[in-house]
């Protein structure tokens, strides 16, 4: 009769013991929120024509500087004539914050996409920008992609482009103005 209260009682705590561990483990879960890589644009949406413009991204994970990004590239193109653009190499300034500068010739509308490999991952945030007063029945629509085609085709960021190549485009951009 005793031993059969004993266990009767024994069950209950058995019962709470197992809940109470299962809930202990569920943080253990691997949190994807806290892996994601953020890149946080720096760069003002408006900038002055011929003046030094820095271009700057802040790399971010869970809440951390990532200090060690494989690589942070400014892309930067002109509105409708993003095969015209350039790739700049973005360099480790302070606090995840990577940077690169450029100077804008003319007045226009401009985008910049930082292209950041990361921990593991891609990311990589767009962001509009207007040099000077642009004359904005001029300005053509923007045709580029947002669809990231896969990781091979980022390869290509790897081949960096050359002065030469640089000057070539802003004497072509020059034409369409
Ligand atoms: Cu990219």
């Amino acid at each position: 009769m005793k031993k059969w209260l004993v266990s009767f009682i024994a069950v209950p705590l058995l019962l709470v013991g197992c809940s109470s561990g299962n809930e202990a483990e569920q943080p253990n879960e691997i949190d994807v929120a806290a892996l994601e890589v953020k890149v946080n644009i720096l760069t003002p949406e408006k900038v002055a024509v011929n003046e030094p413009v820095e271009l700057a991204a802040h790399v971010q994970q869970n809440g951390e500087h990532v200090n060690d990004a494989g690589s942070v590239k400014f892309e930067i193109w002109e509105s409708g004539y993003q095969d015209q653009g350039q790739m700049i190499d973005g360099e480790l300034d302070t606090d995840g914050v990577y940077k690169a500068e450029i100077t804008f010739d003319h007045d226009g509308v401009y985008y910049m996409r930082a292209h950041a490999t990361a921990r593991g991952m891609h990311v990589m945030p767009k962001q509009k920008i207007v040099v000077g007063n642009p004359d904005m029945t001029q300005v053509k629509d923007d045709n580029s992609s947002d669809t990231m085609v896969d990781m091979g085709d980022h390869g290509d960021h790897d081949t960096t482009e050359t002065e030469e190549d640089l000057s070539s485009t802003e004497k072509e951009t020059e034409h369409n103005h």
